[in-house]
């Protein structure tokens, strides 16, 4: 199709009224149009298409992961977030509880490989920056139509990656609009994704048949020759000699991804590798004990006074009856210990030996043994996330607790004393600390 103005060019074909084109052409504004510029001879289809199939590959694990995190928060009772998101509502499901550690694993997958991906995506960029300053931009309705959907991917991309980053530092800094931003974002991107995808595919095609990639990554820098011209105008037309081979330019990108992986993935799974999590942002030693592990919002930071969590308070439960009961009395009923992750949505995790009253008998308690839903709420009295409501499947499982204890010892006051909810891969976020009350409800 359309090859870059090369001095041996005869006439590009265009699309728009020739002579318009043709005086633009010829006044580049500064800085564009010049092919000379740009004289990596690494630059070509062959390496752009690599970076491109690692995010072919990668990309739509990241997309899928982020919607079944907002599936997992139950937008069945209108506690997705962001709640009110039109036709991108989500079709519901009840949410597995089984295997426990499933929305660990799910949101491990997309904040470790969002954060992994990010090397690859500033060497893509970096592998078509040409195309950014060549004149005229298009030459035809089809080429402003497909640089407009770039401006979307990338635009789109940076994005969802800059609020990402952000997020998982500061967590709830954004209220809810992070979330609302994310996931509007998503859509953008990937809309902008599949068309791209669509277009490019059977160019990439060719460019990672054009090579050998086994080839590449036995090629010293002193045998790197660049790609043959190309008509994307991607190989550099004076090409500078090389100071990195293409197999040093993977190692760099590769190593950077992998450097990135090693030093978040202990947040997720924890245990040993936690030490490795050089960018935890929810510290190191948040607690003493067999309470020391992440802390996402202290006692103190939820505004929970000693007073309300002493001996006066009490656990209200609702359902076809209604009963208070003192922690004591909690204590004196039938106790069960699961081991059970608490994993965050900002990737980070960990698993502790839990110990207190099952649900289901707290809803037999109530005189609703059979609830559709369970509806916990905090005696939090300001900020987000201070209740929650849980699935039947989520209330009635054996391990699904209000826990009292944890690895042995009473909670601590920034674990939820006197009594938080967990349960077996529900969010993190709707593991309600410092609970106050719980209802049963029955379709
Ligand atoms: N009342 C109350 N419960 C809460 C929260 C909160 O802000 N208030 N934060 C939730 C979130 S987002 C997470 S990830 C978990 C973290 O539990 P932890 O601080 O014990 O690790 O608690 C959840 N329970
Ligand atoms: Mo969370």
């Amino acid at each position: 199709m359309a090859r870059p103005p090369a001095p041996t060019d005869k006439e590009p074909r265009y699309g728009f009224p020739a002579p318009l084109w043709r005086a633009l052409e010829r006044r580049p504004p500064p800085g564009m149009g010049s092919t000379r510029r740009w004289r990596s001879p690494l630059r070509g289809p062959w390496l752009t298409s690599i970076f491109g199939l690692v995010l072919l590959v990668t990309i739509p694990i990241v997309f899928l992961t982020g919607l079944l995190s907002y599936a997992a928060y139950g937008p069945q009772f209108g506690q997705a977030i962001p709640g009110g998101v039109g036709w991108l509502r989500l079709p519901h499901f009840a949410w597995p509880t089984s295997p426990a550690w499933l929305y660990q694993l799910n949101q491990g997958l997309h904040v470790i490989l969002g954060l992994m991906l990010i090397p690859v995506v500033l060497a893509k960029l970096w592998s078509v920056v040409p195309k950014l300053f060549s004149w005229p931009p298009a030459r035809n309705i089809a080429q402003v139509i497909e640089r407009l959907s770039l401006l979307l991917l990338v635009g789109a991309l940076l994005f969802e990656i800059a609020t990402g980053v952000l997020n998982i530092q500061y967590d709830y800094v954004f209220g809810f609009n992070f979330y609302t931003a994310h996931y509007y974002g998503a859509w953008v991107f990937i809309g902008a994704f599949v068309a791209h995808v669509a277009i490019k595919l059977p160019t990439m095609a060719r460019a990672l048949r054009s090579r050998s990639l086994r080839a590449e990554l036995r090629t010293s820098t002193a045998d790197t020759e660049p790609e043959p011209p190309d008509e994307h105008g991607l190989v550099a037309t004076h090409p500078d000699r090389p100071t990195l081979s293409r197999r040093g330019a993977l190692r760099l990108v590769g190593g950077g991804a992998l450097f990135i992986g090693v030093i978040t993935i202990g947040q997720s799974i924890g245990g040993t590798a936690r030490p490795l999590a050089l960018l935890l942002p929810r510290g190191r030693s948040p607690g003493d004990g067999p309470n020391d592990f992440p802390v996402n919002k202290t006692a103190t930071a939820a505004g929970i006074e000693p007073a309300s969590t002493g001996g006066a308070w009490r656990l209200r439960l609702s359902g076809s009856e209604q009963l208070a009961l003192s922690r004591d009395e909690l204590l004196a009923m039938s106790l069960h210990t699961a081991r059970l992750p608490i994993a965050c949505v900002e990737g980070w995790s960990t698993t502790q030996d839990w110990t207190g009253v099952r649900l289901r008998d707290l809803a037999a308690l109530a005189g609703t043994p059979q609830p559709s839903s369970a509806h916990v709420m905090s005696i939090q009295q300001a900020g987000a996330f201070r209740g929650a409501v849980l699935q039947a499947n989520q209330t009635l499982h054996p391990d699904s607790l209000l826990a009292l204890r944890v690895n042995g010892v009473d909670l601590s006051s920034d674990h939820g004393f006197p009594a938080r909810i967990i349960v077996p891969a529900l969010p993190g976020v709707h593991c309600t600390k410092w609970v106050g009350s719980i209802e049963f409800r029955s379709a």
